[in-house]
């Protein structure tokens, strides 16, 4: 098969380390952050080829973005600069309750990708494009880029991480656009939480996994993640759940997309669903325990020993 295909933007990342809130902290460390880039690394970690196809500035930030993700393992020749605008940046506030995420990426280069972006080489022999809910809040244009790769009868298989990030929608109702594109993939990862805040009206009170799925029949898989306890996967008319392993947690930003990583990964690998959300999980533990998006995998023999063994080594 051809190669996975990620699109979306990647920002430089500023955070306190060591976690402190910005009023006190005095160094702040550089990173990358961006959803789409984070699950094409995880994928190369896996060993599937993996592309990032983006936009980024023509600055130290750009490039910096770019050499981090190329020196993951990622062909990032679908990544191009815009001399007109800069690259986004993304500032992490840690509080006592919780993190806190402050944007400054409105006009940046990625924000002006368009559909022509499904047109770059690095799009065309893709087996897979992975999209997310981020893509659309960015602008009107990659809104569009976005409604496009889901277009009828479209070449490849499309998997979307629905990623309700709040503070990009504003007022506009994130849940009318982000269902009816979720609808249209041929694969759909969604959080239990984030489908309860977003759909409350349409999936009731206490709505479990079972009732994400009565509302999102349309995609072949749906993969529903229940946090630290759990994540189920519909594919067709079957349903496979698999309990999440107790982890360290460090910090939770990047989890998601470590775990879209893993499972497609092992889709992929195995066509298997439950070593797929099992290597999902594990791909996950390996963000949570690192302040970055993105965390060192366990040795490949522990991966696979643990992809084999049997239930109770999981709990
Ligand atoms: O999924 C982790 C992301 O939230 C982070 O890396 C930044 O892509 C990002 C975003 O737009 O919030």
């Amino acid at each position: 098969p051809g190669p996975v295909v990620c699109i979306g933007e990647t920002m430089a990342a500023l955070a306190p380390d060591p976690a402190a809130p910005l009023d006190t902290a005095e160094l702040l460390r550089l990173d990358v952050a961006g959803a789409e880039s984070n699950v094409a690394m995880y994928l190369a970690d896996h060993g599937v080829p993996a592309r990032w196809v983006s936009a980024l500035g023509d600055d130290p930030f750009g490039r910096r973005v770019r050499e981090r993700i190329a020196a993951s393992g990622v062909d990032v020749s679908g990544v191009r600069t815009d001399p007109a605008r800069p690259t986004g940046l993304l500032v992490k506030n840690p509080g006592t309750e919780a993190t806190s995420v402050h944007y400054y990426r409105t006009g940046s280069a990625a924000s002006a990708l368009g559909p022509p972006a499904l047109d770059d080489p690095a799009v065309r022999d893709a087996a897979l494009v992975h999209l997310t809910g981020i893509t659309p809040a960015l602008s009107a244009s990659c809104r569009a880029l976005v409604e496009r790769a889901l277009r009828p009868r479209r070449p490849y298989a499309v998997s979307f991480d629905v990623n309700h990030r709040p503070a990009l929608w504003g007022d506009e109702p994130a849940a009318d656009v982000l269902l009816p594109l979720a609808a249209r993939a041929d694969l759909v990862l969604v959080g239990l939480d984030e489908a309860q805040a977003l759909w409350a009206e349409a999936l009731g009170d206490d709505a479990g996994p079972d009732a994400v799925r009565e509302l999102l029949p349309q995609p072949r898989v749906l993969v529903v993640k229940d946090g630290a306890r759990a994540a189920t996967a519909y594919i067709g008319p079957d349903t496979y759940t698999v309990r999440a392993p107790k982890v360290r947690v460090v910090e939770p930003v990047g989890a998601g997309d470590a775990f879209a990583g893993g499972f497609l990964a092992g889709l992929l690998r195995y066509d298997d669903p439950v070593r797929a959300l099992r290597l999902g999980h594990l791909t996950a533990a390996s963000a949570l325990g690192v302040l970055a998006d993105h965390g060192p995998l366990l040795p490949a023999r522990r991966t696979h020993e643990l992809l084999a063994a049997d239930e109770a080594a999981w709990n």
